[in-house]
């Protein structure tokens, strides 16, 4: 990990490429959002050093021990709750309003992209403020349910889950194809915070590398893609993003 300032001709770069860019999509995942205290996956500091994922994030494991795995799930709705956006996830949101083609796909479930202004937003793996109704399969705001252990279908009375994408699970069809086309148009990819080690978004980049899109990595530690990018910042995203967009804002507005 660098404790470095990123260079400043690295940042003009980045910005560069995103402006030139017909079609900008980022990529995010869990370190974008450490940030805002919600702890990552994986890594030294990740949720899963005293969680196991497999006895928690699988349908099997919910239908095993379902208290356990709502216990976790109400643990981190909680700091959902108490986080705010950080600067990462507003320089997305600026980004967006700056260019005319940007969009965010996020394996992240906390919904902060949104909270932070961001619109064109894809969530790969659902919202942890929603429930899912394992009977009826209807689905509520966590806010509209009551807290319990395990908590029930307010319309049939049945187990709730939560709306999340669990390993095994397919991801919802809409939000899969949409992914693969945008994956393939894009003609640059900004790719935050994930450590690129769950499919099928860990194959987005790949996908995007198919048609030569552009790729900016900002990850503290190296990943798969860091050596094929056109870019790789090992710094952190609330650093490095705010930069970018500021440069990209000051782009925009000598033009106007
Ligand atoms: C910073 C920073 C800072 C820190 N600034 N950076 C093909 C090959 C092999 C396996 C499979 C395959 N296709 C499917 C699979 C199986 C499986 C899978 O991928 N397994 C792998 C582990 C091998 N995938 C699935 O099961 C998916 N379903 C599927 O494909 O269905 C079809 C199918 C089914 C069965 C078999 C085959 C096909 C579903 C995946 C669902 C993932 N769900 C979770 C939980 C969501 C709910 C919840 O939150 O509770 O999603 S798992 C967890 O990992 C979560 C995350 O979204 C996801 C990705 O993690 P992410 O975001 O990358 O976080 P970390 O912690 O790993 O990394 C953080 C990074 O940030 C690090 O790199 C840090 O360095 C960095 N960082 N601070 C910048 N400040
Ligand atoms: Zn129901």
């Amino acid at each position: 990990m660098s404790e470095s300032d990123p260079e400043n001709s690295l940042i003009e770069k980045a910005a560069s490429l995103i402006r030139e860019a017909g079609k900008a999509t980022a990529l995010t995942g869990a370190g974008i959002s450490a940030e805002s205290g919600i702890p990552t996956f994986r890594g030294k500091d990740g949720l899963w050093q005293k969680y196991d994922p497999e006895e928690l994030a699988t349908e099997s494991a919910f239908r095993q021990n379902p208290e356990r795995v709502w216990e976790w799930y109400w643990f981190r709705i909680d700091l959902v709750r108490k986080a705010k956006p950080n600067p990462g996830h507003l320089a997305l949101a600026e980004m967006e309003r700056l260019h005319p083609d940007f969009m965010v796909m996020t394996q992240n479930v906390d919904g902060l992209h949104f909270r932070a202004g961001s619109r064109n937003v894809l969530e790969f793996h659902g919202n942890i403020m929603r429930a899912r109704c394992t009977s009826c399969g209807r689905k509520f705001d966590v806010d509209e349910i009551k807290r319990e252990k395990l908590p029930r279908c307010p319309e049939c009375g049945d187990l709730l889950r939560p709306d999340v994408v669990w390993f095994g699970e397919s991801l919802d069809p809409d939000v899969l194809e949409k992914a693969d086309k945008r994956a393939r148009e894009t003609d640059l990819l900004l790719v935050v915070g994930t450590s690129l080690l769950v499919y099928p978004a860990a194959s987005i980049p790949l996908l995007a590398k198919e048609r030569e899109a552009r790729i900016i990595e900002v990850n503290l530690e190296e990943t798969y893609i860091s050596a094929e990018a056109d870019i790789s910042f090992r710094n952190k995203a609330g650093e490095v993003l705010p930069l970018i967009a500021e440069r990209l804002r000051r782009y925009y507005e000598n033009r106007s």
